[in-house]
């Protein structure tokens, strides 16, 4: 396979930077991992309310390093059956494996609670007879062993191919990531927590990375509710909303993502999905690893333990589809939802007392939300929704979260946004191929001296 870069060439791929040394990315490398195949790969696009998302990979749906990874990650979930959760991890898998972006390049930081547990929800596995065919698995074995460390080449290469990812202390998940962008300025910096972890606790240190717009996939898992300790109201929990475990009805409004992050002045990007749509969250996702800054994917993801009133369906029916929305007619849509309405309720089935609550209530919501935004096309002088526009997403998404909706798709984005990264000038640091064993080994004396300044 005939080489694309030179060694100490800088790449960017996908959102990832790093520089390339064919001791690590090469064939003859340690590991003896396929080259990245970059001569084979194309450029790929899709639309996302009015962005075009470019990125480079297969024409066609195979896999570079991934057919080892994520086996089954469902499986290794350790969540409760049909949590909106495991659609994030299966979504963000997707997105991960489309980009076809090394593991190793990948940082994935998650904060504590169900939705914390993202990051153990990946697992490489390698096939049985693979350290026969590594080119130096005696090298590897021997390093290992002087090392003292006792795994075996397989269980080591299987921790190598896996994404970077860490387990973060409740609500700083995103202090960490703003750690490794300042350390290691290439890596794909993925975050993802709880409506709690970083809605509560960890809400000044989102703030503050958004205000720096730090390289960053941030995904907050929202269940309107404290799942793991079992169903407290989270601050993302509606007005009016009593789930299992509260006592009382939520008097006041939800701390909203999305509200937050329009309201920092220098935020880029923020795009809200539902979890049971795995398309449109796969899309998000790989959109906001593109943006070069934070991006805020807000995931709506069902607690189907503690929060058994607001379902997936829930979410369908009081989420409005800022991109695709029926803007220019409202008026029409109104006249058709109110004849509609007439027509359910002079039917006959409806006469007979065989009342359709599902088919009423959805008739009720959707004038409701023709209603509001008749009257906001109206006030705000507008015919289009514009998601470059920050003002008019910002208020947009205030009226709707105060009539009890939301927004959901491309919320808003900044196409010219420059990262914390490029403003700083960083740029990635070598390859873990460069290190030597030295470098790359925490020796005994290492060990010790951290005894004499702890
Ligand atoms: C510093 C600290 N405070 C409190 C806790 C207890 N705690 C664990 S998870 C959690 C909240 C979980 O809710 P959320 O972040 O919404 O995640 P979910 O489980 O709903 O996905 C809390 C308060 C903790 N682990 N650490
Ligand atoms: S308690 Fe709720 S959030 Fe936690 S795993 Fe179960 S369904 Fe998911
Ligand atoms: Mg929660």
């Amino acid at each position: 396979m005939s080489q694309a870069y030179n060694n100490g060439d800088l790449v960017k791929f996908n959102g990832a930077k790093f520089i390339y040394h064919d001791s690590f990315y090469g064939l003859n490398s340690l590991h003896g991992l396929p080259n990245i195949p970059f001569e084979e790969f194309v450029e790929k696009t899709f639309q996302l309310g009015g962005l075009t998302v470019n990125y480079k990979g297969f024409a066609d749906a195979k896999n570079f390093v991934y057919p080892y990874l994520f086996e089954n990650s469902a499986n290794l979930a350790n969540m409760c059956h049909s949590c909106g959760h495991i659609g994030i991890a299966e979504g963000l898998g997707k997105a991960i494996q489309e980009l076809q972006l090394p593991p190793w390049q990948i940082a994935l930081s998650s904060g504590i609670g169900c939705g914390g547990k993202l990051s153990s929800q990946y697992k490489a596995v390698l096939p049985e007879n693979y350290a026969a065919s590594i080119p130096n698995e005696g090298a590897v074995a021997a390093i290992l062993k002087d090392a003292g460390v006792s795994l075996t080449t397989v269980t080591y290469l299987e921790q190598l191919l896996n994404l970077n990812r860490y387990h973060v202390i409740h609500g700083h998940a995103t202090s960490h990531a703003f750690g490794l962008a300042m350390t290691q300025p290439g890596l794909v910096n993925i975050v993802a927590g709880g409506d709690g972890d970083l809605g509560a606790i960890g809400l000044p240190y989102l703030k503050r990375l958004i205000q720096n717009n730090v390289n960053t996939l941030v995904i907050p898992m929202v269940n309107e509710v404290y799942g793991l300790t079992k169903g407290q109201p989270s601050p993302s929990t509606a007005k009016g909303l009593k789930g299992r475990a509260m006592p009382d009805a939520m008097d006041i409004m939800p701390i909203d993502f999305v509200l937050e992050t329009l309201a920092i002045p220098e935020s880029t990007y923020v795009a809200r999905v539902i979890a049971n749509n795995r398309k449109a969250m796969k899309e998000h996702f790989i959109s906001g690893i593109m943006h070069n800054g934070t991006a805020i994917v807000d995931v709506l993801s069902p607690c189907v333990t503690w929060n058994t009133e607001h379902d997936g369906k829930y979410y369908e029916l009081y989420a409005v589809d800022v991109n695709n929305f029926n803007w220019d007619d409202v008026q029409t849509q109104l006249k058709e939802l109110g004849e509609e309405i007439e027509r359910f309720q002079t039917a006959k089935s409806i006469q007979e007392g065989k009342v359709q609550d599902s088919k009423r209530l959805k008739l009720e919501v959707e004038t409701r939300k023709y209603n509001l935004f008749h009257d906001l096309l109206q006030e705000e002088r507008i015919e289009q929704y514009d998601p470059t526009n920050k003002d008019l997403a910002f208020k947009v998404e205030r009226r709707l979260v105060e009539a009890g909706f939301c927004a959901i798709g491309l919320i808003y984005y900044n196409k010219d946004s420059v990262s914390y990264q490029d403003r700083k000038g960083l740029l990635p640091a070598s390859p873990i191929g460069n290190l030597t064993t030295e470098q790359l080994t925490l020796s005994l004396d290492n060990l010790l001296s951290l005894e004499d300044i702890m």
